[in-house]
């Protein structure tokens, strides 16, 4: 019987080579990342309490490895097809984003590992687009754009073979894990080639740039490649003297003492020169670079007051400058309780419980009230990272490298029946990830106590 890997090891291996081969085709990657490594450094030496709580909750292994990347596909078979080519690496689809309304006409996932060990590991995710050719409104290019995407594989033939083996075999074994990893990765190389003349580019690309980075090229190339930064402040203040061109704010929330959801920052995409068919020269911008800083997740609760306090901080920060702009997003988020006992208390934000030293060496303890046992020491409860992505955000870098104003909705609206048809399965909604994963680990704290995990 062939030894098979698990999914983790080969999504492990696949997100280092696709770290390495988007080094070798984006150097400014490289840059970025020495960046984000040398802030990181900087950041835990100067609070040795961060690295210490990070070192115990399995997260500081991860921070060097950790990234997310994105791709756009065309159409439903390119998507299903993804799909189960992520499924070889442990990865399954979390979360609906419609970014229509903001005038990007895609609707996205995330695929990512789901449970605690695989996170901890390598929580490797790809933000997952897929063009809504329904939203063009020319019938004629919707036709075109159709008919060329029709047309193209964009899984190598041994990809596919190795995907199919996966799911007969129930994985891969050494060997083939290997052949998958490189199979796979040509799906998301760049290529200077289109595969459409300049004129259909141009029609395209009139229509929405975005249209044309999907439908002209021979696959969904990665466009970035985002790496995990400690102090994405820092990190943006930097950027410029290292030669990047950073978007004027970052996404998201403030900088907070208790970090929420995530923040993001990207640079300015590459003009890249293509070789059109028929032979004519001319350009393209797709790829840029990106880093975030991840705080913990929010419950249903905490994401309505963020949304609510993100929508009026809207208002108020329209054409400001970062510091500018974080100065009103801090005093707007002044309203957002920011320790860790109050998130918790207020139910704002999603928590791991663990059993402490004391509570394993206690006797029997009569104690049921988690607060008080928390209090008492007897447990300990720590912030679960938000693994997953922000529509509004996520709109907003989408803007700043396509260049557009990004004023002009889309009539069309969230669509996620026909976003999990295409898919070919329901996408996992990510709060009730989060809310198993509390609620597991308070249930496991409690019973090590011998208590009776009754709530
Ligand atoms: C994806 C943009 C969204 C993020 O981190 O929110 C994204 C894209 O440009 O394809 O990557
Ligand atoms: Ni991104």
């Amino acid at each position: 019987m062939t030894t098979l890997v698990s999914h983790h090891e080969i999504r492990d291996r696949f997100s280092k080579a696709m770290s390495a081969m988007y080094q070798a085709e984006v150097p400014q990657y490289e840059t970025l990342l020495e960046l984000v490594a040398e802030v990181n450094r900087e950041t835990l030496e100067r609070d040795p309490e961060l690295a210490e709580r990070l070192a115990t909750h399995d997260e500081l292994n991860r921070l060097g490895v950790e990234r997310h990347g994105a791709i756009r596909v065309g159409s439903a078979e390119e998507l299903a097809m993804l799909r189960r080519l992520f499924a070889v690496m442990g990865m399954v689809p979390v979360g609906y984003y419609d970014l229509s309304e903001a005038g990007v006409p895609v609707h996205s996932t995330a695929f990512r590992p789901i449970d605690d060990e695989a996170l901890a590991r390598n929580p490797f995710r790809v933000f997952t687009s897929l063009l809504r050719l329904e939203l063009i409104e020319s019938p004629e290019l919707r036709e075109r754009a159709a008919g060329i995407l029709a047309a193209r594989d964009i899984f190598t033939t041994g990809a596919r073979e190795l995907i199919a083996l996966n799911e007969t075999q129930g994985g891969l074994s050494d060997e083939q894990a290997e052949r998958f990893v490189e199979e796979a990765l040509e799906t998301f190389r760049w290529h200077r080639d289109a595969t459409v003349d300049l004129d259909t580019y141009e029609a395209l690309h009139a229509e929405h740039r975005l249209i044309a980075d999907v439908v002209c090229f021979r696959g969904p190339h990665i466009n970035h490649l985002t790496p995990r930064t400690l102090d994405i402040d820092e990190v943006q203040r930097r950027m410029p003297a290292a030669g990047m061109n950073p978007k004027e704010v970052i996404e998201g929330p403030p900088r907070r003492a208790c970090p929420i959801l995530l923040r993001q920052t990207s640079f300015k995409a590459l003009e890249e020169p293509i070789r059109f068919a028929g032979d004519r020269q001319g350009t393209h911008t797709a790829r840029f670079g990106e880093i975030e800083q991840r705080g913990v997740a929010l419950t249903a609760k905490g994401r309505t007051l963020y949304d609510r306090l993100l929508g009026e901080s809207r208002r108020r920060t329209a054409g400001l400058s970062n510091e500018a702009h974080q100065r009103v997003l801090a005093e707007v988020f002044a309203d957002f309780p920011d320790t860790e006992a109050e998130l918790r208390r207020q139910g704002l934000a999603f928590f791991e419980y663990r059993t402490t030293e004391a509570g394993r060496e206690a006797g029997a303890i009569a104690e049921t009230e988690v607060e008080r046992l928390i209090e008492q020491g007897l447990i300990m409860a720590r912030p679960i990272t938000y693994e997953d992505f922000l529509p509004v955000s996520a709109a907003g870098i989408f803007q700043s490298n396509l260049g557009g104003d990004g004023s002009e909705a889309y009539a069309g609206h969230a669509n996620r029946e026909a976003f999990e048809e295409a898919l070919g399965a329901p996408v996992t909604d990510e709060l009730t990830l989060y809310a198993e994963r509390e609620r597991s680990s308070l249930d496991a704290a409690l019973t090590s106590l011998g208590i009776p995990p009754v709530r």
